[in-house]
């Protein structure tokens, strides 16, 4: 047992998922003292948490993994987009080859922390009241942390199986044959309702918005074509630092309006076979920001997934001939068999729009129709306090004492989407004003990963102990996440993208916007010139 209480740590990792082991596996070759503290009983981060049946990743495996090459050299996925058991081998896998657990302590979570400017180090405090000083403190807690469950009047009174698919027991809930219902259509519902959807006895659907889900053409993988493939790993990686996404694809450079109807078919069918990201991502250059050919891109999505709903009425409610919003500017979700689980006959859709929830019951949910909807299971796909939920729910205080819930109550301030002024030496990975939800994940929380530990590295080397973001600075990141995420289509829904889904949350961009590309290009410039925007200094010298 590692006796930790007032252990003065050079890093302190929060989080023990993709972000966490990274960041950990670097700071032991350098050779500081390290520890993640994690509030699960076991690695994987969100994919631990996320127990709901059918989840599953949506970035393809090549590049959905760490890029540390012990690991992967020696390890073959099974599916083309695995699903969260296989994720939660690969964490195991990832134990085994890099001895991880010996520094996490699991099931501690950290409910506080303040920084000491005597020492110039971090004061955390965990659940069980242990207290640690580290001098870093890296919060590699995810995006999707804190969840989301609206205010539903009498939830309590249902008295069947409840849970929020975050929350969903690890050892899973038998569903077959049971009365189920799912509450949200976004990339969580559409999972959970494709994958219940053959097995239940009854599946009632309760949709607000209806989801623009792509076709995600799953691959079973052969692990001799996968081993030949291991050459091009290093280049996919380095791959991955060129694209807009952090994932190999890139939009076509050309606006949707050059290309004749006929061309335009022709490219977008390609894109649909491909399947997975492609026709979102790899589409014309300007579907992004010019409403009408974001119009033409959905008019054909739409006509594609009506060919595979039987019920004129479901086409219009899960494919309607207006679109809800523009292409993108709510996550799609990459879908298998989704639009066929409507045409089962015990399957209903609710449409929200035409007849909202008035509340449950002890059996059931009532909508504003007087109809009683009985179910045996009910599950919340309400989604999350997206972006910054995960670290504003940690009473963290500033130098001047300001929590950064209080801090952000009125909008998000950022240095890179790394840091924030008044929170000196803390760091977070895959938050807001970075390119978090608009990349692959693996590849966003390494770019910060790298950035972070060379700035500690700088620190070492100069003996510096302290580093502060100014407020310009600040200011000046805002500033231009702002600009580039108001030139996006997103800000006409009302999505966690922005912060919209949260009643009270400030809507504004939450992301970065301007792409794996130039961020990388942006936070090297920012080192590469002595970290330029902070401050830095010595323990007594005076800030
Ligand atoms: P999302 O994408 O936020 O989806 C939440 C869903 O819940 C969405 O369909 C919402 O409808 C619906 N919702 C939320 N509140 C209500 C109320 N009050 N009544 C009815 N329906 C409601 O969360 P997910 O978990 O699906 O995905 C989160 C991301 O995490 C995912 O994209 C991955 O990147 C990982 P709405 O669209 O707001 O009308």
């Amino acid at each position: 047992m590692v006796k930790l209480q007032d252990t003065e740590l050079d890093v302190l990792v929060v989080g023990a998922g993709f972000s966490g082991i990274y960041q950990l596996y670097h700071y032991r070759k350098l050779g500081y003292s390290v520890r993640i503290f994690e509030a699960a009983p076991d690695l994987g981060g969100v994919w631990y948490h996320n127990a709901y049946p059918g989840a599953r990743v949506d970035t393809v495996h090549t590049i959905y993994q760490l890029s540390i090459p012990e690991l992967w050299q020696d390890w073959a996925w099974k599916e083309g987009y695995p699903g969260r058991k296989e994720l939660l081998e690969y964490f195991q896998y990832v134990d085994r080859k890099l001895d991880v657990k010996k520094d996490v302590s699991f099931n501690t979570r950290v409910v506080a922390a303040r920084f000491d400017q005597q020492t110039d180090r971090w004061i955390v405090t965990t659940e069980g009241r242990l207290v640690v000083r580290p001098r870093f403190l890296v919060l590699a807690v995810g995006f999707a942390a804190k969840s989301y469950t609206p205010d539903f009047n009498g939830l309590e009174k249902f008295e069947g199986i409840c849970y929020h698919s975050s929350q969903w027991p690890q050892e899973g809930v038998d569903v077959k044959n049971k009365r189920v219902g799912v509450i949200g259509t976004g990339a969580t519902a559409v999972q959970v309702i494709q994958e219940v959807g053959p097995e239940v006895a009854y599946l009632t659907v309760f949709q607000r918005t209806p989801n623009i889900a792509l076709p995600m053409r799953q691959k079973v993988l052969d692990a001799g074509v996968q081993a030949q493939q291991k050459a091009l790993y290093p280049t996919m990686f380095r791959r991955r630092l060129q694209t807009a996404t952090g994932l190999l694809i890139d939009s076509y450079p050309k606006p949707l309006f050059s290309a004749t109807p006929e061309e335009r078919l022709l490219f977008w069918e390609d894109l649909w076979a491909q399947g997975g990201f492609n026709f979102a991502v790899s589409n014309y250059n300007d579907c992004a920001i010019n409403e009408d050919a974001n119009r033409e891109m959905y008019n054909f999505w739409r006509d594609k997934v009506r060919l595979r709903i039987h019920d004129s009425k479901l086409q219009e409610k899960l494919a309607p001939t207006i679109p809800p919003h523009p292409v993108g500017a709510k996550r799609p979700a990459l879908e298998q068999s989704y639009y066929e689980v409507f045409n089962q006959p015990n399957v209903t859709l609710v449409d929200l729009n035409e007849c909202g929830i008035s509340g449950m019951t002890n059996k059931g949910i009532l909508t504003e129709d007087g109809v009683e909807h009985e179910l045996d299971v009910l599950v919340l796909a309400t989604g999350f306090d997206s972006i910054t939920g995960s670290l504003t729910q940690i009473d963290i205080r500033g130098v001047d004492g300001v929590s950064i819930a209080e801090k952000w109550a009125n909008g998000v301030y950022t240095n890179l989407g790394m840091t924030s002024v008044n929170f000196p030496n803390m760091f977070f990975t895959y938050g807001p004003q970075a390119p978090t939800a608009f990349s692959n994940g693996t590849c966003c929380i390494e770019i910060q990963g790298d950035w972070i530990v060379r700035c500690i590295e700088h620190m070492k080397a100069n003996e510096w102990t302290s580093i502060y973001a100014t407020t310009a600075a600040e200011a000046e990141w805002r500033t231009a996440v702002m600009d580039m995420g108001s030139r996006l289509l997103n800000n006409k829904a009302k999505s966690w993208y922005v912060g919209a889904n949260i009643p009270g949350k400030v809507i504004e961009p939450l992301n970065y916007s301007g792409g794996i590309k130039n961020y990388v290009d942006v936070i090297t410039g920012v080192a590469d010139r002595g970290y330029e925007g902070f401050t830095l200094s010595r323990c007594g010298e005076g800030k």
